[in-house]
């Protein structure tokens, strides 16, 4: 039974996992090359993170005119965007219309979940399977599932009691959710919880705050943009286009010029207020490099970032559980409009699990060590299995039946996160020891990644005998030591979060992104233009 609108042909050039930024554009730029590509897509519709991540508050954290794609003028002159950053309605808009303007959509089977995928020797092409029981043979398999779109569920004691509304933020309703007057309770105070939290705080009755690891807060600026402010960025795209590729984390600004050690403290402060009215992400991606790697430095930006944070705390005693004392920057900061100062309000309540860790779920709410929180609704902003999950929920074996999860269950290796040594044909985008899994503005790394991958197939296609591509041992092992060497000396790499893989219990340590994003598109046109040195075409 074939449980799509388009149905795939039976024997395909390439396929396509995932319909968000990276799998449009994979369609677009495969379908260019001649071949005979196919997407398929586990919701029902296009936009990937944008599709699925339709809890209260949803926004972009990077703003509009880096957000998109560069490749088109007819996309950057036609779309308009409403404010500097895009809610998620609005992001998913977008993504609509260019997979309308593209074409895209008669190349996808929506509501397919890839379930298994194994490499055929015989064939040189992956046998793919999906929940609907479709089945295809594919010469080249590209994961575009993002490197956010496995939600991490903590197997709470008891949630299937639970008798009212109990939901991560990635898997929320089209329809939404009555909370009006609700008793609600969030888990978790990431990205997500903040900008849950801020929104929500004002339509519940109560809000109980579960917080384990308090977080830094950006007040983030967010103007909505007039004709003359599209007209004037407009003019910039080419500009923004061009500082975005070469750029430490895949944004339109770098790191401070000056170094740390050639400035006074008051010249410091200055540029830290100077970053911080800003609004945006360059309080983290464009400030002093030393901040990542030195720790008097980064203790001196916390500190700074604590005081913006108490000064907006007014309830007794709120400041002591909500400012962090783990260094700014080391896991993900935040922006946010107003998370500070909906714990201000009489009906948002603090719950600290670091003095009282949550026991089990009931069937009226949640029970902690020291007391019951009666519940409507629980809301789990508990995150992701970044970079490595999505691609672990499909069984992928390569060459002489070998196992993906089984290799990434004991280490997270990859070629530059494009490709894994035993698994020819499979590229991977957003995936681990690549910036696209973290430190990018996201879509600037998926375009370098996904033209990359494209070119790479375009030689494989002219020069490959049987058009077979696959990273040696040794290239892989270079990188990996490589990676290592690079992030392990930033502070980044000695504290727990997703970034490092500590958020899932058993998943080895590593961080899970490369750093620099600029840097790695120069390690990857070497590779390229050496013919793809480091990878075995046969
Ligand atoms: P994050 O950043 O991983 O945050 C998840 C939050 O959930 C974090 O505060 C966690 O506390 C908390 N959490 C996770 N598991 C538990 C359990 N078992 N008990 C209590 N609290 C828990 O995910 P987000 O979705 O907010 O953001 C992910 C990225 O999306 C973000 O960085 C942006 O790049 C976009 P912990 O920190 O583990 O103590």
């Amino acid at each position: 039974m074939n449980a799509s609108k388009n149905t795939p042909p039976e024997t395909l050039d390439a396929v396509v996992i995932g319909a968000g930024f990276a799998g449009l554009y994979a369609l677009h730029r495969l379908r260019g090359l001649g071949l005979n590509v196919h997407g398929f897509e586990a919701g029902t519709g296009v936009g990937g993170t944008w599709y699925w991540n339709r809890y209260p508050g949803a926004r972009t954290d990077s703003a509009s005119e880096v957000y998109q794609f560069w490749f088109s003028d007819e996309l950057l002159r036609d779309w308009n965007w409403s404010e500097r950053f895009p809610a998620q309605e609005e992001t998913e808009r977008y993504l609509n219309f260019v997979a309308d303007r593209l074409k895209l959509r008669p190349l996808i089977s929506f509501s397919n979940k890839v379930t298994a995928a194994r490499w055929n020797e015989a064939a040189k092409a992956w046998d793919i399977t999906t929940d609907k029981g479709e089945s295809v043979r594919s010469r080249y398999l590209l994961s575009c599932l993002g490197p956010l779109s496995e939600p991490k569920v903590p197997p709470f004691k008891g949630h299937e009691k639970f008798k009212g509304t109990f939901l991560h933020t990635s898997r929320w309703p089209k329809g939404g959710i009555d909370l009006a007057g609700k008793r609600v309770g969030v888990i978790g105070t990431g990205a997500t919880g903040v900008q849950v939290i801020q929104t929500i705080a004002s339509q519940v009755g109560e809000l109980y705050v579960f917080q384990r690891t308090p977080t830094y807060a950006i007040a983030m600026r967010n103007p909505k943009l007039t004709d003359a402010d599209r007209t004037a960025l407009r003019a910039r795209y080419g500009e923004l286009g061009e500082r975005v590729k070469f750029s430490l984390t895949g944004f339109a600004f770098d790191m401070q010029p000056k170094p740390w050690a050639q400035t006074t403290k008051e010249e410091r402060r200055a540029v830290f207020e100077q970053l911080y009215a800003d609004g945006s992400l360059i309080m983290w991606g464009g400030n002093f490099g030393e901040v990542l790697v030195d720790q008097a430095a980064n203790d001196e930006l916390s500190e700074f970032m604590r005081e913006k944070m108490r000064a907006r705390l007014t309830k007794p005693g709120a400041a002591e559980k909500l400012v962090p004392k783990y260094g700014f920057g080391t896991r993900r900061p935040p922006l946010d409009i107003g998370y500070l100062e909906a714990f201000n309000r009489d009906n948002v309540h603090i719950v600290d699990l670091l003095e009282s860790p949550i026991e089990c779920c009931t069937e009226t709410g949640i029970k902690t060590g020291n007391a019951e929180y009666p519940l409507d609704i629980i809301i789990l902003a508990t995150g992701f299995d970044a970079a490595t999950g999505a691609i672990c929920a499909i069984d992928i074996r390569g060459r002489d039946g070998v196992e993906l999860r089984k290799l990434w269950d004991r280490d997270i290796t990859t070629a530059m996160g494009l490709q894994k040594h035993g698994f020819p044909n499979f590229f991977t985008s957003a995936a681990p020891l690549a910036p696209a899994a973290a430190f990018c503005n996201v879509p600037t790394c998926l375009q370098q990644q996904v033209e990359w991958i494209s070119d790479c197939i375009a030689y494989v296609e002219r020069n490959g005998k049987d058009k077979v591509i696959e990273a040696t041992q040794a290239f892989e092992d270079k990188w990996v030591k490589h990676h290592d060497d690079v992030t392990g000396a930033t502070l980044i790499a000695k504290v727990d979060s997703w970034w490092t893989g500590a958020n899932i219990e058993g998943k080895p340590r590593r961080v899970l992104s490369y750093i620099h994003v600029g840097n790695y598109r120069k390690h990857c046109e070497d590779v390229a233009s050496k013919g793809y040195e480091g990878f075995e075409i046969r």
